[in-house]
């Protein structure tokens, strides 16, 4: 089987790889100008790639998400496309949401506030079972996610779009279910994937629902997020709005935007899409085992890309 690989660290996959199927013959691709290959392994393939590769039996996309791939003009439907499952990343996630979780819980978001003011204030802290966190998006990572908080001693909501039972978590669905969810929380943290019916879930609206005070997280997608909506629920200066503050990894445009009002609000966290690194070793035993599947015409777990996950 000859195989394809375009990523930043393509080097790194191809030897990671290498060292699982022996037989297979690995290339790293270049934009265009690319030996024809059986699968691709990729992350955000450029159009030119995917239009030149026309005897491609598969697609192995090196990510969670497939938002971008699903967007490629050149996206072959009639082969089977697998993703990355929660290959560590949930581990990984479930840490940056915690550490967001009690960087508002334990109020230190607002010490760093002081600090700049040289000022001497302690606050009462809010017991965690107090602390209702809102977890939107329950696939592998979310739940992951949602189980870690809920270790952690938190009261754990989970919203996905059809119904859901993970122990220990309260789960809602649907349109009401979100509701239901919004009112009950002090951080709502956003994992769903980014397609037209999650596009903008965090607007105005779905805001207003929440708490006071309550905070966001979102290592997700930038697309969840409606920004006019959010720069105006955390109102200006250092004052606390509607919205206390938000932890933001992802964004709509990528990198974000020097001149992003984003960067300078004094209640945002900006990280650079950090959150869940696909750590190469768990991730390239499920790549070998997909392409081995499909180079032997066994069934795998394919997305779907009318659900667009
Ligand atoms: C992913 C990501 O989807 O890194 O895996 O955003």
């Amino acid at each position: 089987m000859r195989v394809l690989i375009y990523h930043r660290d393509a080097d790194q996959w191809r030897d990671v790889l290498r060292s699982r199927l022996p037989e297979a013959t690995f290339d790293i691709a270049g934009d265009s100008g690319n030996p024809p290959a059986d699968f691709l392994v990729a992350w955000k393939p450029p159009v030119s790639l995917l239009e030149e590769q026309t005897t491609l039996k598969g697609i192995v996309n090196l990510g969670a998400g497939v938002d971008a791939l699903l967007q490629n003009p050149a996206l072959p439907r009639d082969i089977p496309i697998v993703k990355l499952r929660d290959a560590g990343m949930g581990e990984l996630i479930a840490d940056y949401v915690r550490y967001g979780v009690f960087h508002f819980q334990r109020d230190f978001d607002r010490y760093r506030r002081q600090q700049a003011s040289h000022e001497w204030r302690e606050f009462d802290v809010v017991d965690k079972r107090d602390w209702g966190i809102g977890v939107l998006g329950l696939g592998a990572i979310g739940s992951h996610v949602a189980k870690a908080l809920t270790a952690d001693g938190f009261p754990v909501h989970g919203w996905s779009r059809t119904p859901k039972r993970i122990e220990g978590i309260t789960c809602h669905d649907g349109d009401d279910g979100l509701d239901g969810l919004l009112g009950q929380v002090r951080t709502l943290v956003t994992l769903l994937p980014d397609t037209p019916a999650t596009r903008q879930i965090v607007n105005r609206d779905t805001l207003a629902k929440l708490p006071p005070g309550a905070s966001l997280i979102n290592p997700g997608r930038g697309t969840l997020i409606d920004e006019a909506a959010l720069l105006e629920a955390l109102g200006k200066g250092t004052e606390e709005g509607q919205l206390r503050g938000a932890l933001l990894d992802a964004f709509p445009a990528e990198p974000l935007a020097a001149d992003s009002p984003l960067w300078s609000h004094p209640r945002i966290l900006v990280t650079p899409h950090m959150a869940g690194p696909t750590p190469l070793g768990a991730a390239a035993d499920q790549v070998a085992d997909a392409l081995n599947a499909m180079s032997k015409g066994e069934a795998v777990e394919t997305i779907d890309p009318d659900a667009g996950y």
